[in-house]
């Protein structure tokens, strides 16, 4: 299934989409292990998209800082009764991984979207496949690997390291057969950046805008809100989360990607209200071919 990003954007409505994260990890850093049973994964997908989940991302590797590799057989035993159960709600599914076996898989099983943290780094295959597949592709700025990413981030610019680095990425895809139109780009909160790199992105989206496809942010519950509020307990970082998106959609954040899907879709509807945009009246709905 060939995707077009006008199923999960609505620029008229003014309105970012909403990407729910569900993790089927037992190590993720603020959800490990609630979601690796099936029917628990599923009622958190549908629950997510009852609250305004225009994509499902799920995801079967935590790339928290300092985490192990999982193997692609893991992630697909992880994730082979999940992806089609949860594509057989009807939402939009994300494939949060950086092997082309995995994406595969998924895509068989009812995805549509790629997540690569790695930009078709980690695996040669991956872009192809998009190509191949006529999948949407996320491409995201990591500055070296999970395991170490946050010995010792160090930038000049980082808002235009980034950039330069997503620019480039998006010319691998365009050359192995993915065109912009079928990318998202997204700076990696928290994927080897200090708290000032962190805060810097976030003031410099409309800077990423300027690339041209639609920019994504993952700002959720992470330690960047931990190291500003002292809020040590990740699933307590909503208020945190909150901010960071609306800051992000305020200068341009196409899509929020964020495990508390219902507080942040009541936001955006009351920051929509205020601006006098035209879905303000309620909760974000669903656009779907
Ligand atoms: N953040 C995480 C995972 N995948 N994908 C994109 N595109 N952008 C992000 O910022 C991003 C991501 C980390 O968050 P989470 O999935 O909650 O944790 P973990 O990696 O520990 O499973």
């Amino acid at each position: 299934m060939a995707v077009s990003l006008g199923q999960i954007l609505d620029p008229e409505a003014g309105r970012p989409a909403l990407m729910g994260v569900l993790n089927v990890t037992p190590d993720s850093f603020s959800d490990g292990g609630r979601f690796l049973d099936a029917a628990a994964a599923v009622a958190q997908a549908r629950r997510m998209i009852d609250e305004g989940a225009d994509v499902i991302d799920i995801g079967a590797e935590s790339t928290r800082p300092g985490s192990e590799r999982v193997s692609a057989d893991e992630q697909i035993t992880r994730l082979r009764r999940i992806v089609p159960a949860v594509a057989a709600l009807g939402a939009l599914v994300s494939i949060d991984t950086t092997r082309a076996t995995v994406a595969e898989f998924a895509l068989d099983a009812g995805a549509a979207v790629i997540n690569d943290v790695s930009a078709g780094r980690d695996d040669p295959r991956m872009f192809g496949l998009a190509a191949e597949r006529g999948a949407a592709v996320v491409l995201m700025h990591m500055l070296g690997e999970p395991k170490t990413m946050q010995a010792d981030p160090t930038y000049k610019d980082v808002v235009a390291e980034v950039k330069q680095f997503l620019a480039g990425r998006l010319d691998a895809a365009a050359a192995a057969g993915v065109p912009p139109e079928r990318c998202i780009v997204d700076p990696g909160i928290g994927f080897g950046k200090k708290l000032q790199d962190n805060l810097a992105l976030l003031a410099g989206i409309d800077r990423l805008c300027e690339l041209g496809p639609p920019v994504l942010v993952g700002p959720s519950r992470k330690r960047f809100i931990g190291e500003l509020t002292g809020q040590q307990d990740a699933e307590a970082r909503t208020g945190g989360t909150i901010a960071a998106c609306l800051a992000a959609w305020r200068r341009g954040a196409s899509i929020l990607r964020v495990h508390d899907v219902g507080q942040v879709a009541q936001a955006l509807a009351v920051a929509l209200a205020v601006e006098g945009r035209p879905s303000a009246r309620g909760l974000p709905t669903r656009r779907r071919e």
